[in-house]
């Protein structure tokens, strides 16, 4: 082959992606599917008449202003002016992307430069170490750390950062960290304390902080989300990162929004203006009217920001008690819609598949092989360095019907029955 032909080599190592492999894998109608993290529950009807609405308006059939529709970033000035305590400018201080994946995207290209470092928090989302390497720079990884609370129940609150390794990995080269609270896939949802400490952390060293903050809302009794843009002196480095399909159950609309100051804000939109330039106006228009909807109920419990998360309560419960019953030991999470669960009591001797994945990513592909359910291997959200700590854990996807659950619920009670 020629050698224009080549990949670029920005891309080169970067080809494989476990939503391509497990997707596929998991395509087959038979597999009971808790892997990827989308809701087979029905979004609310207001959202999806919304868009039957939108779509019916010739004018918002075309291209709409490329930063963010007029009417959505009022709604998001709005709903996220009450959040943060501020006044938000919804021209310049927010950015609407092609999901929270186009705002890191446009995060990650527009304020990273050649040689930099980014810190990135093991299991991380996995597209972060890959957008850092596609801008030049540099991950620099550090796991969450286990430390048993001495009770019978491990919680994601049982996994924290040693903050004397945190501080380590700060350096004169660092230009900001990527934080993930609630996270995916552990389920965190950071306290004020740890934030202060990534936030002092921060100011010292002059670092950026990008904040994907898609599950906010999606938080359990006993924890609180903070945005770690609302603490002293982070505001003006902090970029906050938000998702539509996680905040109305609509991952195929595939909107997000990037929140910031404008000295921030102003560079992701250079990205965006070169790149995908806008995103669908019928969209658009009818994430800003679901929007304003909530917005007007946010005190009252039929809103759904967090009547979700009071659904999600009972199928998290039940998920953990399902997983109980086959010796699994879950870690219950204190907030997002995935539980994560050690598998080593399991002892599934894969010895003789032979490849050289880690042993999550063969006992998922066994799973899925010899007992229809798919779900999602940790390692895939470790740097290769991390994997010995995490390839006994694998994930399950919660935000699922109830018959979606009892399929899953047949599966696992006759786990030691099948072969
Ligand atoms: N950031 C995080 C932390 C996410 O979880 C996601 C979506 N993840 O869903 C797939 C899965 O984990 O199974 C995103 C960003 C991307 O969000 P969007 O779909 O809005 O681009």
């Amino acid at each position: 082959m020629s050698s224009r032909h080549k990949n670029a080599k920005r891309i080169q190592g970067i080809d494989s992606n476990v939503w391509v492999e497990f997707t596929s894998l998991a395509a087959d109608p038979t597999v009971v599917n808790l892997g990827q993290g989308f809701p087979d529950i029905s979004p609310p009807s207001y959202v999806k008449e919304g868009l039957a609405k939108a779509a019916a308006v010739d004018r918002l059939n075309q291209y709409t202003r490329g930063f963010g529709h007029p009417l959505l970033v009022d709604a998001l000035s709005q709903v996220y002016g009450r959040v943060n305590g501020r006044k938000i400018n919804p021209n310049t201080e927010i950015l609407v992307t092609v999901g929270a994946y186009g705002s890191l995207f446009s995060a990650i290209q527009g304020l990273i430069e050649e040689g930099d470092e980014v810190i990135i928090i093991e299991p991380f989302y996995d597209c972060y170490d890959p957008m850092v390497r596609m801008a030049g720079a540099t991950p620099v990884c550090i796991p969450l750390r286990y430390k048993s609370s001495g009770k019978s129940i491990i919680s994601s609150a049982d996994w924290s950062l040693d903050p004397e390794e945190l501080a380590s990995k700060f350096s004169n080269r660092t230009k900001a960290i990527i934080l993930n609270t609630p996270n995916n896939p552990m389920g965190k949802v950071y306290t004020k304390e740890e934030l202060q400490m990534i936030a002092d952390l921060c100011i010292k060293h002059d670092t950026l902080c990008i904040s994907d903050e898609v599950y906010e809302w999606l938080i359990y009794p006993g924890n609180k989300h903070i945005k770690i843009a609302t603490l002293p002196g982070m505001w003006e480095r902090t970029v906050t990162v938000g998702s539509a399909g996680k905040t109305f159950s609509v991952t195929g609309w595939k909107l997000g929004w990037s929140i910031g100051p404008a000295h921030l804000i102003k560079h992701l939109q250079t990205v965006q203006q070169n790149s995908i330039y806008t995103c669908p106006t019928p969209l658009q228009e009818a994430l800003a009217h679901a929007l304003f909807k909530d917005f007007k109920r946010m005190d009252e419990p039929d809103c759904y920001f967090t009547s979700l998360a009071v659904e999600l309560e009972a199928k998290r419960d039940r998920m953990a008690r399902l997983l109980q019953e086959v010796g699994l030991k879950p870690v219950i999470p204190e907030g997002g819609y995935f539980m994560v669960a050690d598998i080593s009591v399991l002892d599934v001797d894969l010895s003789d598949m032979k490849t050289d994945e880690p042993y999550d990513y063969k006992f998922v592909k066994w799973m899925i092989k010899t007992k229809k359910l798919a779900a999602i291997p940790i390692t895939a959200f470790c740097a290769p360095a991390t994997t010995k700590q995490f390839e006994k854990y694998i994930r399950f996807c919660f935000i699922k019907q109830e018959s979606t659950l009892d399929a899953a619920e047949v599966i696992l009670k006759n786990w030691n029955k099948q072969k």
